[in-house]
């Protein structure tokens, strides 16, 4: 059984087995959770994506899926990357962004990870609505099956602290 946790706070000081990052395709940073990680987790992380670039992302890591990389100067073990949807109105991208949760758990479950913190996916610059990505999150995170102990969403502001709380209430 997997306990489902809730912090508001800067995911970058967090401490667990796997922080996930929200990343982009090419792996080599961003703004966002993006840029904070590799801000705080110094270069080893960065240089690390590069290696994953050159051996078997030459045309980046796709939508929905995941890799790891070590943690750097986090307080974690590993960092997990994964690519969330942009959001497109009219478009239903939901799965791509179910992929991300369920994908992130199946590469942490390699890694014998316990302790999982993820950011919400793609509510920042690619623009998800963060009710429906809390849905998304919590449901696929209740929907897999994983050894992962806990899963603790890390909310940056207190008003998606308080969707994903509501979201946890309800599923
Ligand atoms: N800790 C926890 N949550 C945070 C932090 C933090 N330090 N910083 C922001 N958030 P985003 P995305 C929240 O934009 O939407 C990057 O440039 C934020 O408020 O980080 O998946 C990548 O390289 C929001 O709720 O990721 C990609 O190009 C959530 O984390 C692109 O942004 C996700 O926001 C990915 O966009």
């Amino acid at each position: 059984m997997t306990a489902i946790t809730l912090i508001q706070g800067d995911i970058t000081q967090q401490s667990a087995d796997v922080i996930v990052n929200a990343a982009n395709s090419s792996l080599l940073g961003g703004g966002g959770v993006d840029g904070a990680i590799h801000r705080r987790g110094g270069p080893a992380i960065l240089a690390e994506c590069r290696d994953l670039r050159a051996s078997r992302y030459g045309r980046g890591l796709p939508t929905g899926q995941a890799v790891a990389t070590t943690a750097g100067e986090l307080d974690a073990r590993w960092v997990i990357h994964t690519v969330g949807p942009r959001f497109v109105p009219g478009e239903d991208r939901s799965r791509l962004l179910a992929s991300c949760y369920r994908e992130s758990l199946r590469v942490a479950d390699e890694l014998g990870a316990r302790t999982v913190a993820f950011p919400a996916v793609s509510a920042g610059i690619y623009g998800w609505p963060i009710a429906d990505a809390a849905r998304i999150a919590v449901e696929t995170v209740r929907a897999t099956e994983t050894d992962v102990e806990e899963v603790r969403f890390v909310l940056f502001d207190a008003q998606a602290y308080e969707v994903f709380a509501g979201q946890l209430a309800r599923t």
